[in-house]
């Protein structure tokens, strides 16, 4: 029999969220606790493909909407046999970000579809765990100020949040709402029980797919 493989755990959510902080706590205290397990993040800005989508969010290139969706989306399939291997070779990954930030942010610009959205993304390696950090637009704000990039307006941010709870309706798909309110400490243990619960519980299924 093939051994265990790791656990795909995604986390989404506003700026401000903690996502980040979150994502590389929880890479930590898994390995403290015996696991294995790897931090990513979407985008990954340090391929060829990641430059262009970094330069575009950095305002210094102008790419048109559905290319640059597309970009985002390529940008994914391009660390999926990486993926893939690690996890059936038993390594958990902590991902920062991943199709559903794609959907949510193209389509909550002018005249793009959910259902367009998705499709590039659909039969990416599906998440065992979606992670989702919840945190209102107020407290958000009260965190301190947007960065520079594109999407860093409050107005843009209030149609994401739409978007992410259209999305979290999807009940073939395992989201998890998170007070992300609450302490830094506090939500580590809170995500930590959580991943630590479906790492065992997936350990002997295979890899699904998204949206098919
Ligand atoms: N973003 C991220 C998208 O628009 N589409 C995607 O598929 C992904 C993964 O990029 N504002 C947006 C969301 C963020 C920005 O920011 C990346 P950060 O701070 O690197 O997570
Ligand atoms: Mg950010």
């Amino acid at each position: 029999m093939a051994g265990r493989r790791g656990a795909l755990i995604v986390l989404e959510g506003a700026d401000r969220a903690g996502k980040s902080t979150q994502a590389r706590r929880l890479v930590e205290r898994l390995r403290q606790r015996g696991h294995r397990a790897d931090g990513m993040r979407f985008p990954e800005r340090t391929t060829e493909i990641g430059k262009l989508i970094s330069s575009y969010l950095e305002k210094k290139s102008n790419i048109e909407d559905h290319t640059v969706h597309l970009l985002f989306s390529a940008n994914r399939w391009e660390q999926v046999p990486m993926m893939k291997e690690m996890l059936r070779s038993g390594v958990t990954l902590v991902v920062d970000r991943y199709a559903f930030s794609g959907v949510a942010f193209t389509s909550s610009k002018e005249n793009f579809s959910m259902k367009w959205c998705k499709q590039p993304d659909e039969g990416l390696p599906k998440p065992d765990l979606i992670l989702f950090l919840n945190l209102s637009p107020e407290a958000a704000a009260a965190r301190g100020g947007f960065g520079n990039e594109i999407y860093e307006t409050s107005d843009f941010q209030v149609k994401v949040q739409k978007r992410y709870q259209e999305l979290m309706e999807d009940k073939s798909l395992n989201w998890k709402l998170v007070d992300a309110s609450q302490t830094v400490d506090d939500v580590l243990k809170e995500i930590t029980g959580m991943s630590e619960g479906i790492i065992e519980d997936v350990k002997d299924q295979p890899i699904g797919k998204l949206w098919t």
